[in-house]
């Protein structure tokens, strides 16, 4: 059969085992080479997958080679470096975008064609690495292909997660989770470090030394081994790296008396410890355990890295005598959230008692060194870890801390009388003998030299309000850093026909490094022959789209109706509650309609995808509401022609790149002042897909900088908020008629015998929040309706929306994740480029 036919063809073509290999024979012979000598399949097949990790390999050839040429380099010249500590990387696949940067797309596609196959199928069968969550897992990972792309000396560390985030099935009765085993055959990206180990202590206790000083002794030690992910620049030698920490125990930690005394389990206990370690992204913390393994994670991720960070430091030193003061002039930490702060008093730990520094010395070098970003102001999401937890897990790291604050509140005390009254906030340790816990945010704010948010408003939120004390005591510690996203993956690999389109136009390829050349094409946003280009590619991308969604839901969507879609984690305060009730609204309506009326209606077919968090009762809700409404409205012929409604399931990174190309109108509609930033954003802008939006996170920036005539606004905006909460609280709310019938209908059974009254009345009543409709979805009802209306209009012109989506990529140069990273290096992290000379 086919497998034989194709290990024919392998047979034609001599195996080599040279890496550096450019021409596509020379490849193909390499990738042969793999498939035969790799000890993962047998050789006498080569079928998609066999040809994946055998392509896979080849490259990952290339990228070690380059990845040993930057260590070497970097090594030699010593530079400041920087090392981005994150318990999240949303990296999705790694094949198209390692091909793309190493610029051999043409050369692997014609390899693989000469064994029979195409890189565009092979592709698919790689699974996504989601080693994260959502919009702070994947901001890391455009960061790492930003910082290799501009020749910076950082790295990233992070958790080699056995199961990542779940993989998402829609039921009958709603989502269902299942485990994602990213690492089930293995990955042809990652290498194991062997000789990069590190013992990595918890429990036990503090012991005194005769000289006073401190030492953390007993307890269990589990060892940290680093698998490498290379992170290639793209068309540049420079590739970094991504190092993921795995747990171990040693084989001096296996009891084999136990064992041939049959107590296997007891027998290896320290193993069995150490598996639980990395096993899951966010182990559910709703009991004592869970919260204690999500703790030692992160301590794990923190001692791991640093430990790392100081050998190379004592490493690149060489034969001179340490001069620990230089620390901070090679070393930049930065914190993604406060998940890794703890590393800031392991930084504290080691520099007083391993290194035998004093504290002011420690103090000086720890908050000269670390560098803290805040992602979201939702309370719920400040990490606060109980004090009897902490002491049990982390005794020595507790008293720093507690020094910490003491000093913190001392400084207060003698320079600030007038923050007095409110240092119960300010300080880090919340004693409340109901629940003591230690505040991290706090921790990091007190400890870092800089503070940023994600994007002005919520730099500004920061400010004035969660941190406003603090920026009185220490002013020029606060900065913004507007996030962006990588053109390389979000527009130059997932939309190649736009990608030409511009390219012809601008003549140039260089927006891919520079996007603020985008600008140029707005010369062009009139040109009828740029608007028919723009239309084709946007409609080719939209068929392509079409046919996924049939595949993976059985319902055909129109090519030719407007694509609108909102993907994104499923939570109250993005308000996927409110497109639906507005979809739910559409439909009634149209159903109300006389045929002659409904045929000068604008089609649409609404797409929405996103995760729910398990435990998080209301987006599972919603996750079934949406999918109960599409089920009614897929199946009822009176409109079907004018409206579609589906749920993508099992959103993630490689899916995003499949439905973004293929998006006219998209949705980032969070409750103003909530969305830190949101980067889904700037990807659908940068694709030529218009926002209706709210007046929050980087929507603000994006909107200013592609105009305000080509952005759908509506809603309250930040600072009406809190009025607009009391009102709604006082009962002084009238809610919009259109709001009513639109809940009414739900209410009614229209869609089914699940009981959707608790969802709804989270709009009404109690939404656990405090009263009722927290996240004021009933008061921008109405001006998001409006705002529709104007979407239907404007579609109807087409000239004039190819004009509006040809201005939104136009205008989407700022949002580079490179033009962040460039901010990064120069304002907090005062790292150079350190760029590999080319042989
Ligand atoms: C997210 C924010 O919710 C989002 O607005 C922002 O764009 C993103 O971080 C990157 O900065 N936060 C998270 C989280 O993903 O887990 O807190």
């Amino acid at each position: 059969g086919a497998a034989t036919a194709k290990a024919k063809i392998l047979e034609k073509i001599p195996p080599i085992a040279h890496p550096l290999a450019k021409a596509a024979t020379e490849i193909a012979s390499n990738i042969n080479y793999h498939a035969q000598y790799s000890p993962h399949f047998s050789p006498f097949k080569f079928e998609p997958e066999q040809a994946y990790y055998a392509t896979a390999e080849s490259v990952h050839d290339q990228l070690i080679k380059q990845w040993n040429e930057t260590y070497s380099h970097y090594h030699q010249v010593n530079p400041k470096q920087t090392y981005y500590l994150s318990m999240e990387y949303l990296q999705g696949r790694a094949l198209t975008n390692a091909v793309g940067n190493l610029d051999l797309q043409v050369a692997y596609a014609d390899a693989l064609k000469q064994l029979g196959h195409d890189l565009e199928n092979i592709v698919e069968q790689e699974k996504d690495a989601a080693l994260g969550n959502g919009g702070l897992g994947r901001l890391a990972s455009c960061f790492l292909d930003s910082m290799a792309t501009l020749n910076l000396p950082a790295w990233g560390y992070g958790l080699r997660y056995r199961y990542g985030l779940f993989k998402q099935r829609i039921t009958k009765a709603g989502q269902e989770e299942i485990a994602e085993d990213w690492l089930e055959k293995f990955s042809p990206w990652e290498v194991v470090r062997h000789d990069v180990v590190f013992p990595i202590r918890f429990f036990g206790q503090v012991e005194v030394n005769p000289n006073g000083s401190r030492k953390w002794v007993g307890g269990e030690v589990i060892q940290a081994l680093a698998y490498d992910v290379p992170i290639p620049g793209y068309k540049t030698k420079n590739t970094n790296s991504l190092r993921l920490w795995e747990a171990k125990a040693s084989s001096n930690d296996f009891n084999l008396f136990q064992f041939n005394e049959g107590e296997y389990e007891s027998a290896a206990l320290l193993h069995s410890s150490a598996q639980q370690i990395c096993a899951v992204l966010y182990p559910g913390d709703a009991t004592e355990n869970g919260k204690l393994l999500r703790l030692k994670q992160q301590y794990f991720l923190c001692s791991a890295s640093l430990r790392d960070i100081i050998a190379r430091f004592k490493e690149r030193n060489g034969e001179k005598e340490i001069q620990w003061s230089e620390f901070p002039s090679k070393v930049a930490v930065q914190l993604n959230d406060t998940h890794p702060t703890l590393a800031i008093p392991e930084l504290m730990r080691v520099l007083m008692d391993d290194e035998g520094l004093g504290w002011d010395e420690a103090w000086d070098i720890t908050s000269k060194t670390v560098a803290y970003t805040n992602h979201t102001v939702l309370p719920e999401a400040l990490e606060k870890w109980s004090q009897a937890v902490m002491w049990k897990l982390l005794p020595r790291h507790m008293e720093i801390i507690t020094e910490i604050d003491k000093r913190f509140i001392a400084l207060i005390k003698s320079t600030r009388p007038d923050l007095e009254s409110k240092l119960s906030s300010l300080c880090i340790l919340d004693n409340n003998p109901q629940k003591a816990v230690v505040r991290m945010a706090n921790l990091c704010v007190v400890s870092a030299h800089t503070v940023n948010g994600v994007a002005q408003l919520h730099s500004d939120i920061l400010k004035d309000e969660l941190f406003a004390d603090y920026v009185s005591i220490w002013p020029t510690k606060f900065q913004n850093k507007t996030n962006g996203i990588t053109p390389r993956r979000w527009l130059k690999f997932c939309n190649p026909e736009l990608s030409q389109i511009i390219t012809k136009w601008l003549k140039t390829d260089k927006w891919v490094t520079n996007l603020d050349l985008l600008t140029n094409l707005r010369q062009f946003a009139d040109n009828s022959e740029l608007q028919s280009e723009w239309e084709s590619a946007k409609l080719a991308s939209k068929k392509r789209l079409a046919n996924y969604v049939l595949q993976v839901t059985g319902v055909s969507i129109d090519p030719n109706s407007l694509f609108d879609i909102q993907v994104k984690r499923i939570h109250e305060y993005k308000r996927q509650l409110l497109n639906i009730l507005g979809a739910v609204y559409r439909y009634k309506k149209l159903k109300e309609m006389n045929p002659e009326d409904r045929k000068k209606t604008t089609p649409r077919t609404i797409m929405i995808g996103g995760k729910a968090f398990a435990t998080y009762t209301n987006a599972i809700r919603i996750v079934k509401l949406v999918n109960d409404v599409g089920d009614v409205v897929n199946s009822d012929p009176e409109v079907n022609n004018f409206l579609k409604i589906v749920f993508v399931p099992n959103y993630n990174v490689s899916v995003a790149e499949m439905l973004i190309p293929g998006s006219e109108l998209s949705q980032h509609i969070s409750t103003a002042g909530m969305e830190a930033s949101g980067t889904s954003n700037m990807k659908f802008a940068l694709n030529g897909c218009l926002i209706i939006g709210t007046l929050d996170g980087a929507n603000v920036e994006i909107r200013e900088e592609i105009g305000e005539s080509n952005f759908f606004l509506f809603g309250a905006t930040a600072d009406q908020v809190p009025r607009l909460r009391k009102e709604r609280e006082n009962g002084m709310f009238k809610p919009d008629p259109r709001f009513e019938e639109a809940k009414q209908f739900i209410r009614s059974g229209a869609f089914g015998s699940y009981d959707y009254n608790p969802l709804l009345d989270s709009l009404e009543g109690d939404s656990g929040y405090g009263r009722g409709d927290y996240f004021l979805v009933g008061y921008d009802f109405p001006s998001y309706m409006d705002a529709q209306e104007r979407v239907d209009e404007a579609y109807k012109d087409r000239k004039r929306w190819t004009k509006m989506s040809i201005l939104s990529t136009a205008g989407s140069g700022k949002f580079s994740s490179d033009r962040t990273i460039g901010q990064y290096a120069k304002e907090i992290w005062k790292i150079n480029e350190c760029a590999v000379p080319s042989a």
